[in-house]
């Protein structure tokens, strides 16, 4: 068994919960923060079978769609503590990050 944990964009969230649910994946959903951006994204987390990870991995890809998102940073080379000059950067924000771990044990009780 896996343990399948895939950070999202809210957008997509909904809509890959419900494919998920409909090709009866378990599914748990959690409200996180990416570090880089400061904004929310999505987390969820399901235990699949060895031999369902593709269909799995791929029902996110289908459904999950990379994005642009403007940030602002702080130009430290132009700025003091009193003279703070952010300026926008565009970054790609992927369709979703994926991490597949192995599950030692699983119980439900
Ligand atoms: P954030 O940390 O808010 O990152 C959003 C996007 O900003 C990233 O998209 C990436 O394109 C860019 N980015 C992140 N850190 C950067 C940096 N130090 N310098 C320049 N650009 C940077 P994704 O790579 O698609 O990641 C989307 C979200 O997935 C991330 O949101 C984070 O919540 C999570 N994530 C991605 N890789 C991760 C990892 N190795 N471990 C834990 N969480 C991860």
């Amino acid at each position: 068994m896996k343990f399948i944990m895939a950070i999202v964009q809210d957008e997509d969230a909904i809509q890959l919960i419900d494919k998920l649910s409909e090709h009866r994946f378990m599914v748990t959903k959690m409200a996180s923060t990416g570090g880089f951006l400061r904004t929310g994204n999505t987390t969820l987390i399901c235990g699949v079978e060895d031999d369902r990870v593709d269909e799995l991995i791929g029902l996110v890809e289908k459904t999950c769609k990379s994005r642009k998102q403007i940030t602002s940073v702080n130009a430290s080379h132009m700025s003091t503590a009193d003279n703070y000059v952010p300026y926008p950067v565009e970054v790609a924000v992927g369709g979703a990050t994926i991490f597949v771990l192995d599950v030692a044990d699983f119980r439900r009780v």
